[in-house]
């Protein structure tokens, strides 16, 4: 059965998802919703969809399985409740909410509907990244007990996304999240979290630099470090790189997509992800995640099981992200267990 889908916010980053739909068997996004009337007609237009201004009116004229939300936090909550209301399965950008509260009532509107919520945490679906899942979940390196998820770049982030540098809340609330969302991936839940923060970029008003000590439940460390403050050659923008001891060898995603996994011998792979017929270096890498994603999504719909990242799972990702701005704040060592 053909699923019909909307999405509601067509700006910088929903042109990634609109293709990657387009890619994808048995859906069809019949609506687009922006309340900036250049952005909805011309997205509407270039996918073949029905524009709409309001959600709302959007939810009452169309009969819709899911909405996909691609605004920016501010509004995840009242579209993320509206379109509970409406009955319809529900896929919402990261970062899910601005507080704990916020995400636990989407949380709790999507369950009352009996519908599914998931939270479009990509970065873990990466192809590389995923490579190095799969490797280390299959035993690959014996039981981790050390691990690097790291993110360094000094690309210009602001230009596609301004609010990024006006936003009071920088690299943890925008890319952190993604990067303590690969750690959890890797090693599993948090028992506590420490981190450091600075502000390199005096033109921004959040944090640019974030230096996370994570100890997990299944007795990895890791150190999740992410900067928007690094110049160096090779610029590795958007690759999150990885260092994985274990008790049987060594597991690194090197700079250029290169798997390395050091046991009694060594194998190198080319994890480098395909650069789909839409999409363009260097952020091809992200694109072809979006497309993994929605298939996920997609299936868990079909097969009526949960999301890797439903929104249950991700209220572990934002606990961390909270922790991180309050041991940064406080310089305390967070004790995960109290504060999801
Ligand atoms: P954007 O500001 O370019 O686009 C958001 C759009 O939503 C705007 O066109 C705005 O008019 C519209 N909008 C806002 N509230 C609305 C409402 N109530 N009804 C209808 N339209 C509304 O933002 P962006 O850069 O595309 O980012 C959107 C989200 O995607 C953010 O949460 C960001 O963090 C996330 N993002 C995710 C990734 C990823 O890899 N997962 C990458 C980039 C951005
Ligand atoms: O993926 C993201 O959420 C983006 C970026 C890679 C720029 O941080 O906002």
């Amino acid at each position: 059965m053909m699923l019909k889908g909307a999405l509601i916010g067509a700006g910088f980053f929903a042109q990634n998802q609109m293709h990657g739909w387009a890619g994808i068997e048995g859906v069809e996004i019949v609506a687009v919703c922006d309340r900036d009337p250049a952005r909805r007609d011309k997205t509407a237009a270039r996918f073949g969809a029905r524009p709409y201004a309001d959600a709302a009116e959007m939810l009452a004229a169309e009969a819709l399985d899911f909405v996909d939300i691609a605004t920016t936090v501010a509004s995840h909550r009242p579209l993320v409740e509206r379109a509970a209301a409406a009955g319809v399965h529900v896929i919402c950008q990261k970062p899910f909410a601005g507080t704990m509260t916020d995400a636990r009532a989407m949380i709790a509107a999507v369950d009352t509907a009996g519908k599914t919520l998931m939270v479009h945490e990509n970065f873990r679906w990466q192809s590389a990244v995923r490579a190095a899942i799969d490797a280390l979940r299959g035993g690959a390196i014996g039981q981790p007990f050390f691990g690097r998820v790291s993110f360094r770049s000094g690309y210009d982030v602001f230009s596609g996304q301004p609010y990024l540098a006006t936003d009071p809340r920088f690299i943890i609330q925008d890319l952190g999240i993604h990067i303590l969302d690969v750690a959890r991936a890797l090693f599993g839940d948090v028992a506590t979290l420490s981190a450091t923060t600075r502000r390199i970029n005096q033109g921004i008003r959040g944090e640019d630099v974030a230096t996370m000590l994570l100890e997990h439940e299944s007795g990895v460390t890791s150190v999740v470090d992410c900067s928007y403050a690094t110049r160096r050659q090779p610029e590795t923008f958007p690759e999150t790189l990885l260092e994985i001891d274990g008790d049987g060898g060594t597991l690194r995603l090197d700079a250029g997509y290169r798997l390395v996994i050091q046991t009694a011998g060594e194998q190198v792979r080319d994890v480098a992800p395909p650069v789909l017929p839409w999409a363009e270096q260097p952020w091809h890498n992200i694109q072809e995640s979006v497309q993994i994603i929605q298939q996920h999504f997609v299936d868990c719909l079909r097969a009526g099981v949960q999301p890797e990242t439903s929104g249950h799972d991700n209220l572990k990702t934002l606990a961390l992200v909270e922790a991180a701005y309050r041991s940064a704040a406080d310089r305390t060592r967070i004790d995960m267990r109290a504060a999801e």
